[in-house]
């Protein structure tokens, strides 16, 4: 039979809208690809949530495709090891003590994509979160559109999906956290009731405190990687990543205690 390039263009758009289909009432939906949303979304993903990444670039990844400065690799300290083996992922000890263990950045980005796919996970690049939903002074859902609409600044309406909870894993921009101060002129879960804003560098303090800042910041949003400790005001890290796992790997188990409790 001659390859019929309209059943290739309708199963492309068939099943493209079906995954769509399938997203629009979510357990939860993460903006977001970098470490810490992908990492979140496997847990929740395997623990059977119905989960969703939009993700503003063609690419997923976020910042762990580069390194530092390029140097296409991650350290990752002892702490977050643990994540990469769950993940299968090589992870090399540097020194003696194997306090610092490094990590191919392109496998460690491509492997945990990988399974959270595989998990169930459905992952949409090109699309931008412009904007949540909310009832009663809560996140509910997200409003979306795809990215050259955004970069064009094309005058199209979004669409919208409802979610049972949000994480803003967009880090360093903290993007969802900006919105929902600016727009809702209520107080966040923060000290501030503001975004606290991150510092500069100090890796030590900023490794722990990603995990600690990772929380609930408005009713219904959490935040998880940079964009904790943006919203929750602590310093930045560089290029080490065993925080960023280990805030993934916090916010699923916070998200998933909650959707028990819901039900
Ligand atoms: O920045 P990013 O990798 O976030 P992360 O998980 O990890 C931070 C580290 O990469 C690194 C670091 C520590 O080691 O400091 O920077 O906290 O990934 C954030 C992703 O969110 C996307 C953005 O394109 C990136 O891939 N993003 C940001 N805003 C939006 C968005 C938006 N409004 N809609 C959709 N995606």
């Amino acid at each position: 039979m001659p390859l019929d390039e309209l059943m290739v263009s309708q199963a492309i758009i068939e099943r493209f809208t079906e995954k769509l289909k399938s997203a629009l009432r979510l357990d939860v939906a993460i903006v977001g690809a970098g470490p810490s949303g992908m990492v979140a979304s496997y847990y929740l993903a395997q623990a059977g949530y119905n989960t969703a990444i939009f993700e503003r670039k063609l690419s997923i990844g976020g910042g762990m495709w580069g390194g530092g400065m390029m140097f296409n690799q991650i350290v990752v300290q002892k702490e977050g090891k643990r994540i990469l083996d769950e993940f299968g992922i090589k992870a090399v000890p540097y020194n003696d003590n194997e306090e610092y263990f490094t990590a191919d950045a392109v496998e460690a980005t491509t492997v945990i994509c990988a399974k959270a796919c595989q998990a169930g996970v459905k992952v949409f690049n090109c699309i931008s979160v412009e904007d949540v939903v909310v009832r009663e002074g809560r996140v509910c859902g997200l409003v979306i559109n795809w990215s050259p609409v955004e970069m064009t600044g094309l005058h199209v309406d979004p669409l919208v999906v409802r979610a049972q909870y949000v994480i803003d894993a967009t880090g360093h921009t903290t993007e969802v956290m900006k919105i929902i101060e600016r727009k809702m002129g209520e107080r966040l879960l923060t000290p501030s009731g503001k975004i606290e804003g991150e510092k500069s560098l100090w890796a030590e303090i900023a490794e722990t405190t990603t995990v600690e800042n990772t929380k609930e910041a408005y009713p219904g949003i959490f935040v998880t990687g940079m964009a904790a400790n943006a919203t929750f005001g602590s310093y930045r890290m560089g290029p080490i990543f065993g925080g960023m796992l280990l805030s993934g790997e916090k916010v699923a188990q916070l998200i998933k205690q909650r959707l028990v409790e819901r039900t």
